[in-house]
């Protein structure tokens, strides 16, 4: 449901007002102790932060695909880690059980995950499946009224603090590839479950990321999604799509946070006797970061906009995430550049923005996997 024009533009206010005065400043310290404050977390959950995405029905915002990616571009003007936190409940971790799952499944979850008091992620990747992911091994075999998981997932957002996973396995040993795939909901606790310890990362501190290893992990049989076997491989291409989007939006974000903080510094900081902003060769690097940004924005919300007119936007998704990230990655870079070497020491923070954004052309689907998908679609029927 779209919410009407002043009930949005409340909430997009609010949102720019807290990242603003609450999230700014706690930037150089969630980065130094590789953790957002549980009285932030408890803030993003009061103002329904957890569930922009999920449908009313189940106490979410229920807001739009475009409504949520111009959330997400506001919360993209800080650093990373906090969109992650609301992150994977919004996006990879409920967005499973709102695409295929029965209606009890939605039931059980999407309630819990809309308020933050449960949160969600989402299990695809292996040690030897990352880019190939129709070639996980991780395997789910029906013994009786359960299922029995055994495998590991590698690299996985949020798992430190997951209370639901979103486990795709194969459920059948004879088919190869994405046939044989399931998705299934796997709750934290279950025996048989362990994680891994947090990964220390290049960047993005404060977005915790572990392993989750499944030994003989039992589940009841109706933890399937949507109760259909085969199917899981598609249910994770569909969410992807739309994570892929919706993530787009936060590079769009950072991007304009780094654009912003350069204009700043680029007119405070004087050399050769005036602000360096009055050297042609500065402006150059401000106007392609503005145009980058400008383009990236707009294709970012055209394809939302169609993904709400239900439009099949898996190239679109796929050009978004690829232009959008390589986008800030040179965004970042031009920013470190007009900032000198204040850019590259800790303080400015604009090194740790450096950093941060390199993991965009990696998750969700390296660039190359974005190339590949968008030439396929280019490419289907002819
Ligand atoms: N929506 C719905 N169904 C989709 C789909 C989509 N976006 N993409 C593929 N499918 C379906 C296909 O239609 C096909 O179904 P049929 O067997 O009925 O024809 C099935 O899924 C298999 O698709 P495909 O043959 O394209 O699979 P591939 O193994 O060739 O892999 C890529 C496709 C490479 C695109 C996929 O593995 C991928 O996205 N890899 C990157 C994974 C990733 O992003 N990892 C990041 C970590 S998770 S945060």
């Amino acid at each position: 449901m779209t919410l009407d024009s002043e009930t949005f533009n409340q909430l997009t206010d609010t949102v720019e007002r807290f990242v603003r005065e609450r999230l700014i400043p706690l930037e150089a310290a969630v980065a130094e102790n590789d953790k957002i404050p549980d009285d932030v977390i408890e803030e993003m959950r009061e103002l329904g932060m957890f569930g922009l995405a999920i449908p009313e029905a189940y106490g979410g915002l229920g807001l739009t695909v475009e409504e949520e990616v111009r959330v997400v571009m506001l919360m993209g003007l800080t650093s990373p880690a906090f969109r992650s936190a609301i992150g994977t409940n919004n996006g990879i971790g409920s967005q499973g059980i709102v695409i295929d799952g029965t209606e009890e499944q939605k039931k059980k979850y999407l309630p819990k995950l809309a308020t933050g008091e449960m949160i969600g992620s989402f299990a695809l990747t292996e040690p030897d499946a990352g880019s190939d992911a129709a070639s996980l091994r991780t395997t789910a075999r029906m013994d009786g009224n359960e299922y029995v998981l055994n495998g590991t997932k590698r690299f996985i957002t949020n798992a430190p603090s997951a209370d639901v996973f979103t486990v795709m396995a194969r459920t059948d040993p004879d088919t190869p590839g994405a046939r044989g795939i399931s998705a299934f909901l796997v709750d934290a606790g279950s025996p048989g479950i362990s994680l891994g310890t947090p990964y220390r990362k290049m960047g993005q501190q404060g977005a915790p990321v572990c392993d989750v290893i499944f030994e003989n992990c039992r589940i009841p049989a109706d933890s399937l999604i949507g109760g259909k076997e085969g199917q899981g491989f598609k249910t994770a291409m569909k969410v992807l799509d739309r994570g892929r989007l919706t993530i787009s939006g936060m590079f769009v974000g950072n991007a304009e946070r780094l654009t912003r903080d350069s204009v700043r510094y680029a007119s405070e900081r004087k050399q050769f006797g005036k602000p360096i902003s009055d050297f042609q060769l500065v402006q150059a690097m401000l106007a392609d970061c503005e145009t980058e940004i400008y383009a990236a924005r707009s294709m970012v919300l055209d394809a939302a906009r169609r993904k709400d007119a239900d439009e099949d936007v898996t190239k679109l998704a796929a050009i978004c995430k690829y232009y959008c990230s390589e986008m800030v990655g040179r965004v970042a870079d031009r920013a470190v550049q007009i900032h000198g070497g204040a850019g590259y020491i800790s303080e400015a923070g604009i090194e740790r923005f450096y950093r941060d954004v390199r993991l965009y052309r990696l998750y969700e689907g390296t660039s190359q996997i974005q190339q590949l998908i968008i030439a396929r679609e280019m490419l289907k029927g002819l």
